[in-house]
């Protein structure tokens, strides 16, 4: 048998001399090495049915950086591939580890894959092919993933259009092969997390001093561990290519993408409950507003186990939502009633001028005068914050500081703003976030600082479900602003 390492890698500036730490620190993280990393798990099970192959699940966030090293110099002879996922913050560490094994074992092959090669896969390729064979762009990638892996083993590589998604260095350039839909990965094969090495116990031990006794204290609820649970991915707007301008999430080919309804999402929840998870780990990114009709008749079709359980035995669910989806008391609603608590949120307060320049309001400010704009939104907060409470559900507020081109006056201006805002949220409020914009690779910011002041924003796959759209920024500021 060979072995197919898949390592989801630890912030670099964690185990490597000289990286910046350029996020929040992961001790001042609360979900930090919490639960079993699902993209990682996706990959190393879409593996287990691969003839003469065994998926190695391994997570740098809990297995010591020596130890991870060591695996792979003592494991040398009978690997196949290591493959890593690549956010910013990590992408230094996994390539530390690709060339480790590469330094190891020539004949390893390498592959790489997450946000952080998304973005920016030009320059991953041209300035790091030496240690990367291979790279794949966008989250519909486990077939392809799964299909390359099968040949390597079989001694064979075929031309990247079989690979959809893949990316690869050849001939000094960089030779893509577009995305294609596929279903969302729910085959998730539990056992291999402790296969190799033990994560459970400090994922559990994490857990039980991180999150654990802030829900006990908020919600009064004693929960054992967490999973996070992939029912859907993507936000609403993805879908006109309108993010928000610091949003560095790479959603690749698909802009939104689901399991195949309410059965299927009730069956994912059941499979990770039964497996004694009781705090679900939403990873969509907007649930309200971009998976509305799923949630509604998920509500509507709730399985008997699940109307059978008592409300207090239930596990305990958290995701992400837009405050504008918020506002809306059904969606509250229908949030609680599937047993979400705790809600991850952006708060869009500030002045016209900054909302507009962060790319915010869902629907164009145009339409009408944009102080008024702006006030609305500010209502819409107020009332999500007001529906919350109403409903019995926490929020984690998060808020970027700072914009492109801001200067002092706006800068009071939103901190005036976000301070009437958690005045008006007192008691639902469990945590605030504030960060200062650090423009990531991806994200409309990045790409305005990096890239000619007006461009195309290019679709990573040929799907339908793909849009081009043109996007220019301001190149006049208003008077406040310095740039
Ligand atoms: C849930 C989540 C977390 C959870 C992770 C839970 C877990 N253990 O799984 C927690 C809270 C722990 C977390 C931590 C961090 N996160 Co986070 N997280 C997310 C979120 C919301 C969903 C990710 C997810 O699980 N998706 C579902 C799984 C199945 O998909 P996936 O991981 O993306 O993997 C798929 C593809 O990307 C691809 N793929 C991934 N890796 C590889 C590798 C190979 C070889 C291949 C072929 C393919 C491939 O295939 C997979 C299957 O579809 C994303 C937002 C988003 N939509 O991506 C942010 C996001 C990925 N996180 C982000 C960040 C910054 C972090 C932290 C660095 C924060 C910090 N301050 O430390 C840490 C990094 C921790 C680490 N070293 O792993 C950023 C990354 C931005 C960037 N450009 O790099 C994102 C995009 C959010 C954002 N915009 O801020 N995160
Ligand atoms: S920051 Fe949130 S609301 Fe804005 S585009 Fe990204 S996921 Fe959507």
């Amino acid at each position: 048998m060979s072995q197919v390492i898949i390592v989801n890698p630890p912030n670099s500036n964690t185990v490597l001399d000289g990286s910046v730490c350029t996020v929040t620190r992961p001790e001042d993280h609360t979900d930090w090495s919490n639960f079993p990393s699902l993209g990682a798990l996706t990959l190393a099970s879409a593996l287990a049915d691969v003839p003469g192959v065994t998926p190695v699940y391994i997570d740098g966030t809990v297995v010591p950086w020596p130890t991870l090293l060591e695996y792979i110099d003592t494991h040398a002879g009978g690997i196949l591939a290591v493959c890593a996922s690549a956010l910013t913050a990590t992408y230094e560490a996994a390539l530390a580890i690709l060339a480790h094994a590469k330094a190891v074992r020539p004949a390893i092959r390498t592959v790489v894959g997450n946000d952080h090669f998304t973005a920016l896969t030009e320059r991953c390729l041209a300035n790091h092919h030496a240690c990367v064979d291979f790279g794949f762009r966008g989250n519909e990638v486990v077939g392809p993933f799964r299909d390359l892996i099968a040949d390597l083993r079989l001694g064979r590589v075929r031309a990247p259009a079989a690979y959809p998604g893949i990316a690869v260095w050849a001939g000094g350039a960089v030779v893509q092969a577009p995305q294609r839909p596929e279903p969302v990965f729910t085959a998730l094969r539990h056992e291999l997390v402790d296969a190799a090495f033990d994560h459970t116990t400090p994922y559990k031990a994490n857990f039980q001093t991180r999150v654990a006794p802030r829900l006990r204290k908020m919600l009064g609820v004693d929960l054992r561990a967490g999973m996070p649970v992939e029912i859907g991915r993507g936000c609403i707007k993805f879908r006109r290519d309108d993010a928000c301008s610091f949003c560095s999430i790479q959603f690749g080919g698909m802009w939104k993408n689901a399991v195949d309804g309410p059965e299927a999402a009730w069956r994912l929840i059941e499979h990770m409950s039964r497996r004694t998870y009781d705090y679900l780990y939403l990873t969509a990114d907007e649930l309200p507003l971009t998976f509305g009709a799923l949630l509604r008749s998920m509500y509507e079709q709730a399985p008997p186990w699940w109307t059978g359980t008592p409300e207090s035995d239930r596990p305990v669910m958290v995701g992400y939502a837009r405050a504008d989806g918020l506002s809306n008391p059904r969606h509250a609603e229908t949030l609680r009633r599937l047993g979400v608590r705790q809600l991850m949120v952006g708060l869009d307060a500030g002045s016209p001028v900054s909302l507009k320049a962060m790319n915010k309001p869902l629907s164009p400010l145009k339409e009408a005068d944009p102080a008024h704009r702006a006030e609305l939104m500010f209502e819409h907060n107020v009332r999500a914050m007001r529906t919350a409470r109403e409903h019995g559900l926490l929020l984690k507020v998060g808020f970027v500081i700072g914009h492109l081109g801001m200067g002092p006056e706006l800068l009071a201006d939103n901190i005036a703003s976000m301070r009437r805002l958690v005045d008006e949220g007192k008691g639902v409020i469990a945590s605030l976030d504030v960060e200062v914009l650090s423009p990531e690779p991806g994200s409309l910011d990045y790409r305005y600082l990096t890239e000619p002041v007006s461009y195309t924003h290019p679709p990573v796959g040929g799907t339908a479900t793909s849009s081009t759209a043109r996007r220019r920024w301001p190149t006049t500021w208003p008077r406040s602003c310095p740039a």
